[in-house]
């Protein structure tokens, strides 16, 4: 019943179940995996697909015979397993010519390099069947504001973003950009740090329409925010392009735990949301097994990740069936008959009949709202007790 089906689009990176548990204070605790055989794993895991930077495909140092060779193996795994590749992106963070940014950078060479490998990996992953492509910006930020003007930063972004939208119209390819926005680290401070911000920044962009988000779960957490609300509001502007599910606690470091590991509850609502909305993109599981793990526990890190979704999934559904639940929401969310004449909007006739309405201002105010009801209506479901 819980088991992950391809209509459920799950889908991980290959940098999430490779992830070989390296930390700032420690070595690699696990044997890196090639491209090929983290595909394998996550065929018999059962994932739908598998996403990808550049480099983690192809290592920034590889020839053309070695990155051929890698491609081949790639596309063979991808073809034994029937995975797909929904999205691919670009490390423009990892290499130290990144260190101060990629479209941000304050060198015209480093802004320009940017811009040649997104190109080529674009071209690369539109080959293998990607129809959405992510731009993290986790190195566009400043440590010292000394150092990057921060108007500069958004318009050479916008620059960026701008050039590749043409280029991606230019070849005729069916390809999206979802921005991922990230408040901090690796950066002391990163641009354009939730999506309130990046939503905003999209409408000044030339192809607004080709540009979304990709939000994730721990980013928004980072900065405090709750992350169903910040989902919604990609949703109400149609920018919901891809999702990044993890886990978070607030105010520590950047923690990509297992889907649903750390807040529960939070999760449980981001599930319900999407399935309530019928969201159509891929449940991309942004996360990485505990430095504890071997290989076994990478797999139960990812068979969890989509366990416990499909498991948030049926409460989601006992939710909307509950009929004690339903009933307290209709209760909450009850018409006012007397009041239907707001619906139509503005008019100075409706206006003039609001002004004198007289109402019992101190009596609505008094009344009691059964919220500690429902919520503990909802933790007990969650619990496994209704
Ligand atoms: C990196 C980051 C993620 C981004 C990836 C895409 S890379 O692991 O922490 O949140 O989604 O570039
Ligand atoms: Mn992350
Ligand atoms: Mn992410």
């Amino acid at each position: 019943m819980y088991d992950p089906k391809p209509e459920h689009k799950f889908t991980f990176g290959l940098w999430t179940v490779g992830n070989i548990g390296r930390d700032p204070f420690g070595q690699p605790t696990r044997d890196a995996l090639s491209p090929a055989q983290i595909v394998r794993l996550l065929g018999e895991v059962g994932a739908y697909g598998v996403n990808y930077h550049d480099n983690d495909l192809i290592p920034i140092d590889a020839d053309e015979a070695q990155a051929a060779q890698i491609t081949r193996e790639f596309k063979q795994a991808l073809s034994d397993t029937g995975l797909k590749v929904p999205m691919a992106t670009t490390n423009l963070f990892a290499d130290p010519v990144f260190k101060d940014g990629a479209f941000t950078s304050n060198n015209p060479k480093v802004r320009a390099y940017a811009l040649q490998k997104v190109m080529r990996s674009i071209d690369l992953g539109v080959e293998l069947g990607a129809e959405v492509y992510v731009f993290w910006g986790g190195r566009e930020g400043t440590e010292t504001d000394a150092s990057k003007n921060p108007l500069d930063a958004i318009k050479r972004f916008r620059e960026a973003l701008n050039f590749l939208c043409e280029y991606v119209i230019d070849n005729g390819y069916n390809l999206k950009f979802a921005l991922e926005p990230k408040p901090n680290e690796p950066r002391g401070d990163i641009f354009q740090p939730t999506v309130g911000h990046m939503l905003a920044f999209i409408e000044t962009l030339d192809h607004p329409e080709m540009v979304g988000l990709n939000p994730e779960v721990a980013h928004e957490h980072m900065a405090g925010l709750n992350f169903l609300h910040a989902i919604a509001q990609a949703w109400d502007a149609g920018k919901l392009f891809h999702i990044d599910l993890n886990d978070q606690m607030f105010g520590r470091y950047d923690q990509d735990f297992r889907f649903g590991s750390a807040m529960l509850k939070q999760a449980f609502f981001v599930v319900k949301f999407l399935e309530d909305v019928g969201y159509q993109g891929m449940r991309h599981f942004d996360a990485h097994a505990y430095r504890t793990e071997d290989y076994e526990g990478v797999k139960w890190f990812a068979r969890g990740c989509m366990r416990t979704y499909l498991i948030l999934k049926e409460k989601a559904q006992r939710f909307n069936q509950d009929p004690e639940i339903q009933a307290l929401l209709a209760e909450i969310n009850a018409a006012d008959p007397s009041l239907d004449y707001l619906a139509q909007g503005y008019s100075r006739e409706t206006a003039n009949r609001l002004k004198a309405e007289a109402f019992d201002r101190v009596g609505i105010g008094q009344r009691g709202l059964p919220y500690e009801h429902l919520d503990q209506l909802t933790v007990e479901l969650l619990l496994g007790v209704r």
